[in-house]
């Protein structure tokens, strides 16, 4: 969504400042002052608000108190999630590696991959050091392009040393809006899940990948409000988590990407 000016939570801002310091504002800030970046809409800057990219006015987290509103909280009666790090793709300059820099396109709020629909095969990828990260992205289909022979997909991929996971969405038919939500975890372990509605151009999509820490073994995939259990092999130590986002044979814009983990 980009900067947007947001005229209430000043308001709010100086009324609380009126409120705690008990002085008067004696002085009128430049217009610029009021710009904050409030990527769902729902009035609060990113920097502040509980869950950046899903409107959540309410700021709701009564599940845990653990500071990631009840809508966007990996585990939301389990307290201690936090935010790692957050991009929303606001500018000319992004956080994720991409495999080449020919292959995305910054814009004012998104990067988006820069081949023809039919010919996309794009990357972006980093490493941390995490215990059980969840990925969050939000993108677009802009087109899907006409090739019947190959997969149209936008895949999350969080890989050990040892093993991995994806939640993946895949069309097949030109044209066709996505019709299969899967989950792959060392080739054994693949589930396919039909989505729930099909996936329009230009609606807005979002896509989140939860690694669970090991004692329990397991992830999610949600790709809107359809859950995909995943199902994982053994696991060893979490040591460096090499995450990527991709995107094959369809012209896609990447909206934010969050990453968020436990202790
Ligand atoms: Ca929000
Ligand atoms: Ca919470
Ligand atoms: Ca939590």
């Amino acid at each position: 969504m980009g900067r947007v000016g947001f005229v209430l939570a000043s308001a709010l801002v100086f009324a609380a400042c009126d409120s705690v310091f008990g002085l008067q504002d004696l002085h009128t800030p430049a217009p610029d002052a009021f710009l904050m970046y409030d990527e769902d809409g729902d009035g609060i800057d990113n920097t502040l608000d509980n869950c950046p990219t899903i409107y959540n006015p309410d700021q709701l987290d009564d599940g845990d108190h653990d500071g990631i509103g009840d809508v966007c909280d990996p585990h939301r009666t389990t307290p201690g999630d936090h935010l790692v790090f957050a991009d929303y793709f606001d500018g000319t300059s992004y956080t994720w590696t991409p495999d080449s820099g020919a292959h995305w396109r910054s814009t004012e709020s998104a990067l988006d991959s820069t081949a023809a629909p039919d010919a996309t095969n794009a990357l972006l990828s980093r490493i941390e050091m995490l215990s059980a990260p969840t990925i969050a992205i939000g993108f677009t289909v802009l087109d899907y392009g006409t090739d019947s022979s190959a997969n149209n997909a936008v895949e999350i991929t969080i890989a050990y040393p040892s093993n991995s996971g994806t939640c993946r969405i895949i069309g097949m038919a030109p044209g066709d809006p996505f019709d299969e939500a899967a989950t792959d975890v060392e080739k054994t372990d693949l589930m396919s899940t039909n989505l729930a509605q099909p996936i329009m151009v230009n609606e807005v999509v979002t896509m989140t990948l939860t690694r669970e820490p090991s004692s329990t073994k397991n992830g999610r995939c949600l790709v809107n409000n359809t859950t995909t259990p995943m199902f994982h092999g053994a696991q060893t130590t979490f040591t460096d988590v090499n995450a990527s986002i991709a995107v094959r044979n369809m012209k896609v814009s990447l909206r934010y990407a969050l990453v968020y983990d436990v202790p």
